[in-house]
């Protein structure tokens, strides 16, 4: 069988580090795309001179041309630009519209069949965006954010209880933003969920509450410490599990940001919700039931993503 191909837009902080993850994982061969000359050649070389030592058998090749991506299997777009301290995800809407522009055509022509993962910000309504410019079908242009904010949430309350970060679920849903949800009920260590735990007096509200909002303002945190950009190993670890869980046929549910077609009363809007991630992309949304408290966070959340919808409909009015 012929090695899978991904295509990764975007040759920076994060694409180098999924270049190297996609590469040492074996899934396939790896595109690293940009319009930046010599990044992404001087990645890839680095990253295969590498491959003799760690011993992986994966081609890189860096481009700028969409021409090379053609048949990708799975693209991630991390095409844009990222936050610098002091700036919101929000901010980089205007610059990161037009990046998705370019990208959604260099797609539809060159790779329509791949199933892509955008990671870009801000995420929901980038994620739409691109799956408007490039066409191709809603379950397969899905965005990156969930597994990483509920990765946070994990780490953090693995580090709270003293456990293995294996042995914490979590479920972050929403929009990519401040707004994001961490769902109290639905995250539990092995099985018991966190009211449980404070009930059972491993932990105290007040510390769960402070760790929510931790994971809240976890990019952020990041940010201000990097101070010249964002998060890039977590992000990237998170979506090479999407591209994992569709390339292998995992069928994994995880939160993703998914294109709502009546699931949550909510039509033609991306947002974090959980789904199965399989051969066939998004192959489902799963609806969760919300207790009073949580719809209120949720519906907050969206109505957070659908206003960066409107303000990209003002810059580009055929994606209305
Ligand atoms: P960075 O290291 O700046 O890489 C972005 C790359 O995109 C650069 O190499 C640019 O040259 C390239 N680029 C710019 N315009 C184009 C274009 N038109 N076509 C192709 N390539 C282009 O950023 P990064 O890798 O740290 O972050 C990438 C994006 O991910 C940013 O928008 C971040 O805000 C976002 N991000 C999202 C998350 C989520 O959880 C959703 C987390 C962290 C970062």
């Amino acid at each position: 069988m012929a090695r899978k191909k991904i295509a990764l837009i975007g040759a920076g902080m994060i694409g180098g580090t999924l270049a190297h993850l996609a590469a040492q994982k074996e899934l396939g061969d790896v595109v690293l795309f940009d319009i930046a000359e010599g990044i992404p050649e001087g990645k890839g070389l680095d990253i295969a001179e590498s491959s003799p030592v760690d011993g992986y058998d994966s081609r890189l090749k860096g481009t700028q041309d969409y021409k090379d991506i053609a048949d990708a299997d799975v693209c991630i777009v991390t095409a844009g630009v990222a936050r610098k301290p002091g700036m919101s995800r929000d901010d980089l809407l205007g610059i990161n519209l037009k990046v998705m522009k370019s990208v959604g055509e260099g797609i539809k022509e060159h790779a329509p069949n791949a199933l892509v993962i955008c990671i870009t910000n801000p995420l929901d309504a980038m994620v739409w965006a691109l799956q408007k410019f490039s066409g191709l079908p809603k379950e397969k242009v899905i965005g990156m954010a969930g597994i990483l904010d509920s990765a946070r949430f994990r780490y953090f309350l693995a580090e709270e209880f003293n456990v293995s970060v294996e042995s914490v679920t979590a479920f972050v849903l929403g929009g990519h933003g401040d707004t994001m949800v961490p769902l109290e009920r639905y995250s539990t260590v092995a099985g018991i969920p966190l009211p449980d735990l404070v009930e059972m007096g491993w932990t105290t509200q007040d510390k769960v509450d402070s760790i929510i909002e931790r994971t809240r303002k976890g990019g952020g945190e990041i940010v201000a410490l990097l101070k010249t950009g964002s998060a890039y190993y977590a992000p990237a670890a998170s979506a090479i599990q999407m591209a994992e869980s569709y390339l292998r046929d995992k069928k994994l549910v995880v939160p993703c940001a998914a294109s709502l077609s009546g699931e949550y009363g909510l039509n033609d809007l991306y947002v974090g919700v959980p789904i199965v991630l399989g051969a066939g992309g998004c192959e489902r949304i799963v609806e969760v039931k919300f207790s009073d408290e949580e719809k209120a966070m949720f519906d907050n959340s969206v109505g957070a993503v659908r206003e960066l919808m409107d303000a990209c409909i003002k810059l580009d009015p055929s994606l209305a």
